[in-house]
């Protein structure tokens, strides 16, 4: 064998065996990792959890198959597809089918028919070789997909392309929630909140599994939406806020575009006017709703319980019909709030008629009343709702009249209160309001001691009062972490709730809020995990 004709050999060899090897540098990731699901930091925790110890890994293969013929659910696809896209760069797709897929996709369905499930509930069935998402109902998918977003990497939260691999831990999980109301009510009254402000606000606490965003859209230093029938409401009553900012106000075609973005992640908008006392902004923007005819001047302050409609025109009760009827059109959910908080200059000779012929002008427009539990002092004509925030002897009254309750007790769940003493924002009225004292009550419970039955209680809503609350970031430094916490009182049942044991789920969720950029308060209650 000459030596040209060898190394020649050995050349060939040598390509050939690299082209062998090509497949192997090639060869797909190693296998997941196996993960254990009971140690995931899920909020609210879920009713019931089995891990099987291994993983799902998401691949270029990936894709969301849902079931054939529903839209709903394709849309629902192409939201988890959003969520997942950016961070992971998988380009995930939607596809159509009719039957479970093959291995290494999501796969959504509906129609399980299953009684324990209700209407909010969720199975995910999570193999190694595929995720079953399945609900009685689109929102329980939706839930369901705000569940995998906790069992996901915090870094699926970031906008642009991240390193992998992006596990979710195998096992099953079957959830759904203790009450059917949970929320937080946003002040867009004392200083005004930008639509874009609003929507970020609705995407935060749906990612915890909140329903209902109450907007508490008027009060003495602003009137925040278009009403037709009433132009000046908007333009002179809209025009300040706290401090005297210029203020601002939602156009009819905006609020819609609110209501739309809420209702397509399963979050009811409640809207609140609120009358009779709170009212300076309407009462300055239409003198004839003032006994003596004369508008009052634009207020910039914070005191409160100066205000009153004159209750005794008949003027007054054509604005209200007008302005609710408006209002009805824009609500697709079945409630219109109508505060009835503090109206300290409105004799109660003259509250309780008020508050008893404007329940009876929003159920003519087919609606049910919500109001502050100070309206438990007027009849509670049917569906009318006692929102509890200070007087549960008022809540007690309201449920021996017929109506039902929602809990805001100030001194737990006021997300305005400050955390401790040192906290710059936030008022201190209900005391302080740290993260452990924002988490450790229970709805029914403390109903219970004001002989109050549970079956009456629709659930929570964490209030966020902005006489000190500028802008969504301190918005967002208010509410979180508190909000977390409020969320799993309404959804998670009572025995499962333990502080020392939430802290820690709590204290992973660090990197999520820094993934999303959340303006947090790190209380010192918390143990916050680097990971
Ligand atoms: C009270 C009052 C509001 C304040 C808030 C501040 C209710 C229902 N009315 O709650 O006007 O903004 O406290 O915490």
């Amino acid at each position: 064998m000459n030596k040209k004709f060898s190394s020649l050999t050995m050349l060939y060899a040598a390509v050939l065996l690299a082209v062998a090897m090509l497949p192997i540098s090639c060869t797909p990731t190693p296998p997941p990792t196996p993960k254990d699901l009971a140690q995931e930091a899920i909020i609210p925790l879920p009713v019931s959890l089995e891990a099987t110890g291994s993983s799902f890994r998401l691949t270029e293969k990936t894709d969301i198959y849902v079931q054939a013929g529903n839209p709903e659910l394709e849309r629902l696809g192409q939201y988890l597809a959003g969520l997942l896209n950016p961070a992971t760069g998988l380009e995930i797709g939607v596809k159509t089918t009719d039957e479970a897929p093959a291995s290494g996709h999501f796969y959504l369905a509906l129609g399980a028919n299953d009684a324990e499930l209700g209407k909010e509930g969720y199975q995910l069935e999570i193999a190694e070789t595929t995720v079953n998402l399945t609900a009685n109902e689109a929102a329980g998918i939706f839930y369901g997909i705000q569940t995998l977003r906790h069992l996901l990497p915090a870094a699926i939260e970031k906008p642009e392309k991240q390193e992998g691999p992006w596990e979710i831990a195998s096992g099953k999980i079957r959830d759904y929630p203790g009450y059917g109301h949970r929320g937080s009510m946003l002040d867009v009254s004392r200083h005004f909140f930008s639509v874009e402000e609003v929507k970020r606000y609705i995407d935060l606490i749906s990612l915890y599994k909140m329903n209902v965003l109450h907007l508490h859209l008027s009060d003495d230093q602003g009137w925040r939406i278009e009403i037709k029938s009433w132009p000046k409401l908007a333009e002179i009553g809209g025009s300040t806020e706290v401090g005297g900012g210029e203020g601002g106000f939602y156009t009819q075609e905006q609020y819609k575009d609110i209501v739309q973005y809420a209702q397509d992640r399963y979050i009811m908008i409640i809207p609140e006017i609120d009358m009779p006392g709170h009212t300076n902004a309407a009462l300055a923007s239409y003198g004839e709703l003032n006994c003596d005819g004369q508008p009052r001047k634009l207020y910039t302050g914070t005191e409160v319980g100066f205000s009153t409609f004159c209750t005794t025109k008949d003027t007054v009760y054509k604005f209200i019909d007008d302005v609710f009827r408006e209002l009805a059109a824009l609500t697709p959910g079945p409630y219109l709030h109508i505060g009835g908080d503090e109206s300290h200059v409105t004799p109660m000779a003259e509250y309780i008629p008020f508050i008893n012929r404007v329940q009876d002008i929003v159920a003519a427009h087919g609606k049910q009343v919500v109001g502050w539990d100070e309206i438990a002092n007027a009849e509670m004509k049917p569906g009318t709702i006692v929102q509890l925030w200070a007087g549960a002897e008022n809540a007690k009254m309201g449920v021996e009249k017929g109506a039902k309750v929602i809990m805001s007790p100030a001194s737990k769940a006021y997300i305005d209160m400050k955390y401790d003493s040192t906290t710059e924002l936030g008022l201190a009225w209900a005391g302080y309001i740290e993260v452990d004292t924002g988490y450790i009550w229970d709805p029914a419970a403390m109903a219970a001691a004001e002989g109050v039955d549970k079956s009456v209680i629709l659930g929570v809503e964490a209030p966020l009062w902005s006489e000190t609350v500028t802008n969504i970031k301190e918005v967002e430094f208010m509410a979180f972490p508190r909000i977390p916490g409020i969320a799993e009182i309404g959804w998670t049942p009572a025995n499962l709730r333990q502080w020392d044991e939430y802290k820690l789920r709590l204290g992973k969720q660090k990197a999520r809020f820094e993934a999303m950029e959340i303006n947090y308060y790190a209380s010192p209650k918390v143990p916050w995990a680097a990971q």
